[in-house]
């Protein structure tokens, strides 16, 4: 018998990315013609479909499906997902916040069209995502789809995404930044919606208590080993696996896994966050294979 910790390398995963990323790039697609105002909808569409992992969709996908359910059931979801992400990151380079050039390689939604339309962009998106939710969530009852939007409405306010973003920009330039204030941050700006993600695809299947008690503690272990990882790339991978370009003005300080326990530290509790993560899906058996091998993707992703 295989530990669960071990059981993902029997799994292609270049495989399933590359396909559940190709679905997931065509629903995106569809959800979003361009209409009236134009540039409102183009910049909706530059940064919906510039590419990027697919990570948050791919999420809830699997977990819908490991609990039983199907893709078409939460393709509406991941693709909200998505939208939330892509709004969050238009945001984060406005330059308010991180003041960035240059994302997945393109220039960044306020280079091409201009902060005002580009806060504007991510306003629509967002809102975007819960009417796309509600709307086009077929085959499964009212009563599993409203616990979806609460989770994912909770996910991005003031208790996930912009909880986490204040508190990082509170900790700008401090230099006394404890890693209890560090996980405050990232358990808000990145754990929440790669919980939801993975919450929502199993409420979207019916999933029980303790299924959902799993698949949380399961996406909470890997939203932080995916933060620590982000740190740790930040410093060793090149700005062209990064998107950037080399060159950008200095950044203000601001703590960092690697900044407080060292890059072989922050290596190793990553790696200890993504065991913990999968013996969470021990009761899942060989059906948690795709959720396995993308807690082991996230250690040794490239970018
Ligand atoms: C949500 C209403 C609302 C506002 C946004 C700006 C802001 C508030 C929050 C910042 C959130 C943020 C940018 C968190 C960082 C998340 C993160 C680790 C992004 C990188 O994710 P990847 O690696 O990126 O999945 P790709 O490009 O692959 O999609």
């Amino acid at each position: 018998l295989q530990p669960t910790s071990l059981k993902s390398t029997l799994f292609d995963l270049a495989t399933y990315l590359r396909q559940r990323q190709e679905l997931v790039e065509a629903a995106l697609d569809t959800s979003m013609p361009i209409l009236y105002p134009e540039k409102l909808y183009e910049a909706m569409r530059y940064s919906l479909l510039a590419g990027g992992k697919r990570l948050r969709p791919i999420l809830c996908i699997a977990s819908c499906e490991l609990v039983g359910g199907t893709l078409e059931m939460a393709m509406p979801t991941a693709c909200a997902l998505e939208m939330i992400h892509t709004m969050s990151l238009i945001h984060d380079d406005l330059p308010a916040m991180d003041n960035d050039d240059y994302r997945r390689g393109k220039l960044t939604n306020h280079k091409v069209f201009g902060e005002r339309i580009a806060i504007l962009a991510g306003d629509a998106l967002w809102a975007y995502a819960f009417e796309w939710i509600a709307s086009q969530t077929q085959g499964v009852p009212a009563e599993q789809i409203l616990p979806v939007v609460a989770q994912v409405g909770r996910a991005i306010g003031a208790a996930g995404l912009v909880g986490g973003q204040v508190a990082d920009l509170e900790a700008e330039g401090k230099t006394d930044t404890s890693v209890e204030a560090l996980h405050f941050i990232h358990t808000h700006k990145t754990g929440a919606l790669l919980e939801a993600s993975v919450v929502s695809g199993a409420i979207l299947a019916a999933a029980s208590e303790i299924q959902l008690e799993h698949l949380s503690r399961y996406a909470q272990n890997i939203g932080l080993a995916f933060q620590i990882m982000d740190d740790i790339l930040d410093i060793t991978a090149t700005d062209q696996e990064l998107g950037k370009t080399a060159g950008k003005d200095l950044k203000v300080q601001k703590a960092t896994y690697p900044s407080l326990w060292g890059l072989e530290e922050s290596r190793y509790q990553a790696k200890q966050l993504i065991t913990a993560a999968k013996d969470e899906l021990e009761l899942f058996g060989d059906q948690a294979l795709p959720l396995l091998s993308l807690a082991d993707f996230i250690v040794n992703r490239r970018s």
